[in-house]
């Protein structure tokens, strides 16, 4: 049987800026997620990419004296960087400047239009260029006889252009009964409220083409007018399955299982494309996901505060699997988080180098001093050694259903609850002393525990990848056994391990000072 398909996506970065944790964040979350699903057995693509396109990259390359694409081509060559630095790559990085793109969005374009559902007319209002969006009048506010957005307190003017529309508004009544009859078409829940409220309210219909610049995807027959933004920015989650063409090799892909976005942009994923793609006459997504926002110290990151951190910068400080898990494990997913240097260095001791590195340190350098360094023979299990086994065998359940809501924190959760009680299962069971009093009982723990690191191993190979691989290589665990269905396969005693080496190093202040 064919395994069941699973496609899964990142917003598409503004091309106009370098990387920042906020992007590193949701890569990892999307990565830790493909990964999960990927060794659940699924068949998973896992796309992300650039939003090259819009004024605001038209005027960031004009004040550093480069063109557009130069400015995409040194954005995408970051943001493939943050990938590889964070062992996050995607399969597919779509940018929205390739011909593949521009194909798809127009013939998306085409659809809608042949619908009815695109009509020309004049757009006026207060537009922000930051924001490459129009306010209200209520939605805008005078300082200093100069006018803001309310929200973003970035400067709009009034601008008037003839303009495409989209009949958003007629499509109120079908995406209200799409979040009645999918409850978890946006999730977590409070997100879908907000957007169900937004909706009950009635929609307007929406500008979707611009006059004013050229650097976009041309209008379908009136190339004076290029797409506004996110028409073209939500379609690139379409284009990377090879549409229009439905025998694309990844055509089967659509719809898409999940699009992970930040919260800033929830309406237009959970209203506008939802809304393009019914007109379009073509399958709406699962689910959107939504993320909350990371502040360094409960701080908006900005240039301007100057705690903006690249994401470089955290790997070479704490490494790639530390920066994963603290974020994962820290942050509730959905829910806003913090970082500051001291919780990270407290959480990647405590949990990777204390509680897991050192169980793994311990019992590893026993078996390889007293057991020949094979896998121990275990002899009848005591109630301690089912309990901790079944525990460990409790993880993958638990993880899925964590995995079901994308409460990855509460996978992290189970996972560590048990190399929590491994600990205390091997501090109880004081190997070290049974050497003398009982060698044979010593393997039954040695083995046990080995087999509890290994469940370990395997489940935590989303998170830290690089060191869960470490773990699994050191129980002699080749590649081909690490998936979830071959969590039950118990350790075979007698086979030869690799000498024992650590695997999580401890931070240490003096050094990171010197580095
Ligand atoms: O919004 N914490 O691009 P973008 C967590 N091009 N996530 C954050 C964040 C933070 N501090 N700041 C931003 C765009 N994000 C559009 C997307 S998709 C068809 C087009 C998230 O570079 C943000 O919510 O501003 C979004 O999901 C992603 O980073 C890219 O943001």
């Amino acid at each position: 049987m064919s395994k069941p398909k699973f496609y899964i996506t990142t917003a598409i970065p503004y091309a106009n800026g370098a990387p920042h944790i906020g992007h590193a964040y949701e890569r990892i979350a999307t990565d830790a997620i493909a990964r999960f699903k990927r060794l659940d057995g699924y068949d998973v693509l896992f796309v992300t990419g650039m939003d090259e396109h819009g004024q605001k990259m038209q005027q960031t390359a004009a004040r550093e004296g480069i063109t557009p694409q130069q400015l995409a081509d040194r954005t995408a060559a970051q943001f493939e960087a943050m990938g590889e630095e964070l062992n996050a790559r995607a399969d597919d990085i779509l940018r929205t400047t390739e011909q593949r793109h521009k194909d798809s969005v127009q013939e998306i374009w085409r659809r809608m239009a042949a619908n009815g559902d695109i009509y020309l007319s004049k757009y006026s209002g207060w537009y922000s260029v930051r924001d490459e969006a129009y306010y209200g009048e209520d939605e805008i506010e005078e300082r200093d006889g100069r006018r803001f957005a309310i929200k973003t307190g970035t400067p709009v003017e009034w601008v008037e252009e003839e303009s495409y529309f989209f009949k958003l508004s007629a499509y109120a009544p079908k995406l209200l009964e799409l979040y009645e009859k999918r409850p978890d078409f946006i999730v977590p829940e409070h997100y879908r409220n907000e957007i169900v409220a937004f909706v009950k309210r009635g929609l307007n219909d929406l500008s979707i083409s611009r006059t004013t610049f050229d650097w976009g995807v041309p209008v379908p027959d009136d190339p004076k007018h290029v797409m506004y933004v996110w028409v073209d920015a939500l379609t690139n989650y379409l284009s990377a399955t090879g549409f229009p063409d439905t025998h694309a090799p990844r055509a089967a892909f659509w719809p898409a299982s999940a699009h992970v976005i930040g919260k800033d942009i929830t309406r237009f994923h959970a209203i506008y494309w939802p809304a393009f793609l019914l007109s379009a006459g073509l399958p709406v997504p699962d689910q959107v996901v939504v993320h909350g926002f990371l502040f360094s110290r409960g701080e908006k990151m900005s240039k301007s505060v100057g705690n903006v951190v690249s994401p470089a910068a955290l790997v070479k400080a704490y490494g790639v699997d530390q920066t994963r898990y603290f974020f994962l494990r820290e942050v509730p997913f959905g829910q806003d988080g913090n970082y500051s240097h001291e919780a990270i260095v407290n959480r990647i001791n405590a949990d990777l180098a204390n509680d897991l590195g050192n169980l793994a340190q311990r019992s590893l350098s026993m078996i390889a001093k007293n057991c020949g360094g094979v896998v121990p023979t275990p002899g009848a299990f005591t109630d301690a050694d089912r309990e901790i086994l079944a525990a460990a065998d409790g993880i993958h359940a638990e993880a899925r259903a964590a995995h079901e809501t994308h409460s990855i924190n509460k996978a992290l959760d189970a996972i560590w609850r048990v190399v929590a009680e491994a600990n205390r299962y091997f501090a109880g069971q004081e190997p070290w002393a049974l050497k003398k009093t009982d060698p044979a009982r010593m393997e039954t723990v040695l083995y046990v525990t080995a087999e509890v690191l290994r469940i370990i191993g395997i489940m935590a190979q989303p998170y830290i990848p690089t060191s869960a691989a470490s773990l699994l290589q050191l129980l002699g665990i080749e590649n081909n056994a690490r998936s979830f269905a071959d969590l039950h396969k118990r350790l075979v005693p007698g086979t030869p391990l690799p000498a024992p080496a650590p695997i999580f190093p401890r931070y240490v202040e003096e050094e990171a000072a010197k580095a």
